[in-house]
């Protein structure tokens, strides 16, 4: 069951350097390519170090940083305890960066302070990419075994979530102390994200029954497919039944499939490689659209394939690196390419946008960092420098309009002039478009660039060097 893959973000070929290729550039040239980069890493590295340290002074502990008043405001428990989100969502991208005294600092809290004894309800997808996989990067970055006995005693607690449903495909709201579940009606991406992380955990404790589950709610989903090979967004866990005909690539969908892909590269599951290429197969044939010369994927009806509307929501920008890493670098490229006119033409992502009309129909962006998950699942294909600096674009444009007096905050207006800030930092900005930037432009010692896998939230589960 746990055969070792390739990662899904292996580097193809000749990853030994970054330079570019012997001969097309002059010796000088290089030089100042690989010292521009060099200095753009340790500037994101120093961002990242400013960032920790105003969080740890403003809200150590408390799962998010408010970065414009330095409040802090809860992720699971509205008004309940806080289960330190930020420290276990930071801790995978501190070491990789080689920032080892925040790392122990974060680590230690931890030790001395997380339980999941708390009486308390949690959404299983989010705890489940967010404090399972955050855990268990930090157990691979440390070999903490304290850590991975906080992940096993996690994934124990969300198990009900998946044993109590008829279907196999878990409820999307567990009691952490009593068990008791909740809330049937659920999502693709809150019951098919989950190999990755409870296939560490299998692997780790050699207790197979998280691999199981996590499996079982895939293929509960994958058998519940339309005769067009889609899945609809919405789905009661206890009858099966669809709740709604829209099929989309963005959430509540995304991570879905992405986690398809990853239970065969991670594993070397045959059936998680057939589920994702009959899904990959399907939307490429059912959902693909060229606006204006640009290449997008629509929302359309599960069964009949009518299309229902222009919008594409800025999370499924994750697609671009999954079509690459499935193998289809031409539509890969293609849908890069649209991507990255939006980013010329608005600098900012906006969380939604109409292709159609090539304009934002949300205007908000909550620090995402999927186009940079997308840079650097290209650039680990194929080293092309392009990647980088499109990453880079995105980089500056993040620290222009979302570094505030406590760190980096979500806007809620990138068509304002200049950009309106939000208050608030999510957890994921800790583990993943940081992180992306760091690997895309450092070419750092602490990660294996060859043999790794990240996950989607950015949490390394495979790859970290001394
Ligand atoms: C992250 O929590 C994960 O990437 C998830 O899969 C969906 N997107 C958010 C960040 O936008």
């Amino acid at each position: 069951m746990f055969r070792f893959r390739p990662s899904r973000r292996m580097v193809l070929a000749g990853l030994s350097t970054f330079a570019p290729i012997a001969g097309l550039r002059s010796a000088r040239a290089s030089q100042s390519s690989h010292d521009h980069w060099r200095m753009l890493a340790e500037d994101v590295r120093a961002q990242m170090a400013w960032a920790w340290r105003n969080y740890v002074e403003r809200a150590f502990g408390q799962d998010q940083i408010k970065p414009v008043s330095g409040g802090a405001e809860p992720f699971f428990f509205p008004g309940g305890p806080p289960m330190g989100l930020t420290i276990v969502e930071a801790l995978g991208t501190l070491h990789v960066m080689g920032l080892d005294a925040e790392f122990a600092e974060g680590a230690t809290w931890i030790e001395r302070n997380l339980t999941f004894d708390i009486d308390g309800e949690v959404q299983v997808f989010e705890t489940s990419i967010r404090m399972l996989g955050g855990l268990l990067s930090a157990w691979r970055a440390s070999g903490n075994a304290r850590l991975l006995g906080l992940a096993r005693d996690l994934a124990a607690r969300l198990m009900p979530a998946f044993a109590m449903s008829p279907t196999g495909m878990p409820y999307r709201f567990v009691n952490l102390r009593t068990g008791a579940v909740r809330d049937p009606v659920s999502f693709p991406a809150e019951i098919g994200t989950y190999i990755a992380e409870w296939g560490t955990l299998s692997r780790a404790t050699g207790d197979g029954r998280f691999y199981d589950v996590a499996k079982r709610a895939a293929k509960a989903l994958f058998d519940r497919r339309s005769k067009l090979d889609l899945v609809a967004d919405t789905i009661n866990v206890e009858t099966g039944e669809w709740q709604s005909r829209r099929a989309t690539i963005g959430p509540p969908t995304d991570s879905y499939f992405e986690y398809l892909w990853d239970g065969w590269q991670l594993f070397g599951d045959p059936d998680f490689r057939h589920w994702y290429d009959v899904h990959a197969a399907a939307t490429v044939r059912q959902q693909a659209v060229i606006a204006d010369g640009r290449l997008w994927f629509a929302q359309v009806d599960f069964e009949t394939g009518e299309r229902l509307d222009h919008h594409q929501s800025e999370l499924a920008a994750f697609f671009v690196g999954l079509l690459a890493q499935g193998g289809d670098m031409a539509h890969a490229r293609a849908y890069m390419a649209s991507w990255a006119d939006v980013q010329a033409r608005y600098g900012l992502l906006p969380e939604g946008f109409d292709f159609a009309k090539f304009a934002p129909d949300r205007v908000s962006n909550a620090l995402r960092p999927e186009f940079a998950d997308s840079c650097l699942s290209l650039f680990l294909l194929d080293c092309d420098d392009h990647w980088r600096q499109l990453a880079a674009c995105h980089y500056e444009w993040m620290k222009k309009t979302s570094r505030a007096p406590f760190g980096f905050t979500v806007i809620d207006d990138i068509t304002a002039n200049p950009a309106r800030q939000g208050d608030l930092c999510p957890g994921y900005w800790w583990s993943e478009q940081m992180k992306y930037y760091w690997l895309l432009f450092s070419n750092t010692g602490r990660f294996d660039y060859r043999r790794n896998y990240l996950s989607t939230e950015g949490d390394i589960l495979l790859g970290f060097r001394k």
